[in-house]
């Protein structure tokens, strides 16, 4: 239990709020002009400038703004931005708005990732970063305690080349080295805190191997699968040489996090290492799209939630926060969210900073331990174990996504796509939040029950080429574990019934490695088969008779997929792929095996196997995608499956596996 709340600990005279009833400065920057970047046809999009206007009504309403120093916001010069970002994308930002591109501007904003264009977007790209600037500049001279800088574009996820993720410039990595780069404001240590509910990629590898940033991030990463997908958000993501233990990534395993999650997180992971770093000013990515309510984010923190995680960074640098806005996309919980940040930031007035009767999920211990197992090495502070009293108590795991990471691409979905529990105000006290186990089983046995029963009758061969050739490896997948050279368990299968036969067979499809690394394996390439046939090339592949039931709950798997209850490949896809010799999974389409390949029958059972789309073959071949080597425990699976499988002896494996690997496609 924290101390009693007291007053900021700051010990810098002028302007901490040591006197009682004394304001603290807090700055305030948001300007019009950043509502220009929209949709070209005023699509709706979620990242649209309704946001920023709902948070300044909010703040008006509420007297809120009246309390602070407000400033228009000031366009940031190159010379700042090029510490970053390359020159081309600077040229591409400063130009996309130009009348010489309009005819370009919809061709190349799908060059990129999650990314539009307008008229206004340069502008606002550079009034937003500007002000995110100037709002920490203000900050570190000691002009202003904290800030809050209102912005849009958001720009956690724009990489020193490339626009992404709703975001141009990286407004937060800009201010950044503007701090650390003007010494006279005597700025050596910087904390970034990056509680958006997505990954910051663009951040981390700004200041990979910089020890002056401790870039922390908290993000649904569900191994890989949410949005920005990849490894990049693992917790293995430590930073590279002088920067390494100076990156802290915690990813969570589902969605559904709250209060009780982040709080979990603040006060075994953040707040020791914060300690320990002792940063001369913290600048927080302040998305508030992990809000309860958000239509992307699929979490649930309160308003008072985010307050809290605020006040217990205010006891650092002196009270020293920038806060930046980046994501956030349910206009109540956004606005409220910020309202309740301000007013953390304005005064210290006491508020209880424990949370009663909720805990956190099992599998946010489980994160936290990771976390801090991988970090100890570099922070002490995080080498105790974690008293078991204090983890066992959790909140019972949900069975299921109520609404899972696919309602990103529902751009449109109004307040009747969120589930009922989360129409309510926004605003409603944690105790009564429905975290009411019962009711999420039954959502998961009504809906899984219809097609389960259904699928168990029909047999199919679930083909493998990779690691499930082997069959230790392809029983996790049924029986749930672990088996050697992996680096998580897996769930397993509903039916945990075995394959009832197992053989071999051998396909006219290439066999290729590729990507970098992955959730289970760690670095090094996976196998994947070009869907393509080509009579010059022939790949092993091990059938597992199977229920139709069982693999969809493979295809789960494979495709790392929290939904547990949904139905993906069911009987009309065995229907049309008989004709098609292929179907694309769309709900799976995050995943890396979600093309279902028809590879014939065998005994008037359809063999299928999983791989990626021929487009993303087309990446590996433009190098778009590494084709990357497996690594050695990866390659001793698949040589294993075809040793123990008598496809091959040991040598002829290895000769087979090599050819594979290192034969380009
Ligand atoms: N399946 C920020 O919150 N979603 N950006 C794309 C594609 C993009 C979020 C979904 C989400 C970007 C700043
Ligand atoms: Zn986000």
């Amino acid at each position: 239990m924290e101390p009693p709340p007291d007053h900021i600990n700051g010990t810098e005279p002028q302007f901490s709020s040591s006197v009682p009833g004394e304001q603290r400065r807090v700055g305030l920057v948001y300007d019009e002009r950043m509502c220009k970047h929209s949709t070209p046809r005023g699509e709706s999009h979620p990242e649209n400038p309704d946001r920023i206007r709902a948070i300044w009504n909010k703040l008006s309403s509420a007297g809120i703004h009246d309390r602070c120093m407000v400033f228009d916001a000031k366009e940031v010069e190159d010379k700042y931005i090029s510490a970053v970002h390359t020159t081309s994308h600077i040229n591409l930002i400063k130009t996309i708005s130009s009348q010489k591109m309009a005819s370009k501007r919809n061709r190349v904003a799908g060059r990129y990732n999650s990314i539009y264009f307008n008229e206004g977007s340069s502008e606002s790209a550079y009034l937003a970063a500007g002000s995110v600037l100037q709002a920490a500049e203000k900050v570190a001279k000691g002009e202003l305690n904290s800030a809050f800088a209102i912005v849009r574009p958001p720009g956690h996820h724009a990489e020193e080349g490339e626009p992404m993720g709703f975001c141009l410039y990286n407004n937060v990595a800009i201010a950044t080295s503007f701090l650390l780069n003007q010494k006279e404001l005597g700025i050596n240590k910087i904390l970034i805190v990056d509680w958006d509910v997505h990954h910051g990629n663009g951040t981390q590898k700004m200041f990979w191997k910089d020890s002056r940033v401790l870039f922390f991030s908290v993000h649904r990463h569900e191994y890989g699968s949410f949005y920005p997908t990849g490894d990049d958000g693992s917790h293995i993501m430590i930073g590279e040489g002088p920067g390494s233990g100076y990156n802290i990534n915690v990813p969570w395993e589902n969605g559904h996090c709250g209060d009780a999650d982040y709080i979990a997180v603040w006060d075994h992971i953040l707040i020791p290492v914060a300690r320990e770093f002792n940063p001369d000013i913290i600048i927080i990515s302040a998305g508030f799209d992990a809000a309860i309510g958000d239509p992307l984010g699929g979490c649930r923190i309160t308003p008072h939630g985010y307050s809290i995680m605020l006040k217990k960074l205010m006891k650092f640098s002196r009270g020293k926060i920038i806060m930046a806005l980046e994501g956030g996309y349910n206009l109540n919980s956004l606005a409220n969210s910020v309202a309740a940040c301000v007013e953390m930031l304005l005064e210290d007035k006491p508020i209880a900073e424990s949370l009663e009767e909720v805990y956190p999920f099992e599998s946010t211990w489980r994160v936290i331990k990771a976390v801090r197992e991988e970090l100890s090495a570099f922070w002490p502070v995080l080498t105790d174990k974690l008293p078991e009293e204090l983890t066992s108590r959790v909140t019972p795991q949900l069975q299921v996504a109520i609404y899972s990471s696919q309602s990103e691409d529902e751009y449109d979905d109004g307040p009747n796509t969120l589930p009922e529990d989360l129409q309510e105000d926004v605003t409603i006290p944690l105790s009564k939040l429905n975290l009411n186990e019962d009711v999420d089983d039954q959502v998961t046995s009504t809906s899984s029950k219809d097609w389960r029963s259904e699928l168990a009758k029909i047999d199919v061969w679930y083909a493998s080429f990779g690691s499930n050739m082997s069959e230790s490896r392809f029983l996790c997948y049924i029986q749930g574990g672990q088996a050697e050279g992996m680096k998580r368990p897996c769930r397993g299968a509903v039916d945990k019934t075995k394959p009832k036969e197992v053989m071999w067979k051998t396909v006219p499809h290439r066999l290729f490695f590729g990507r970098e690394s992955t959730v289970t394996w760690g670095p090094g390439g996976v196998a994947f088969l070009n869907p393509e046939t080509n009579n010059q090339e022939k790949t092993f592949m091990c059938l597992y008779r199977i229920t139709l039931e069982q693999f969809n709950d493979v295809l789960l798997q494979e495709n790392v997929c929290m939904d547990t209850s949904s139905l993906f490949f069911d009987l009309d896809a065995l229907d049309i792929i008989e004709n098609e010799k292929s179907v694309s999974l769309e709900a799976l389409k995050d995943g890396w095996y979600h093309y279902v390949v028809y590879l014939g029958k065998e005994n008037d059972i359809p063999i299928l196997t999983m791989t990626c789309t021929n487009a993303t073959v087309e990446g590996f071949k433009s190098g778009k995608i590494p084709i990357c080597a497996p690594a050695k425990e990866y390659a001793d699976t698949l040589i294993r499956g075809l040793v123990q499988g008598k496809q091959l002896s040991e040598d002829e494996a290895v000769a087979y596996i090599h050819e594979a690997a290192t034969h380009p496609l």
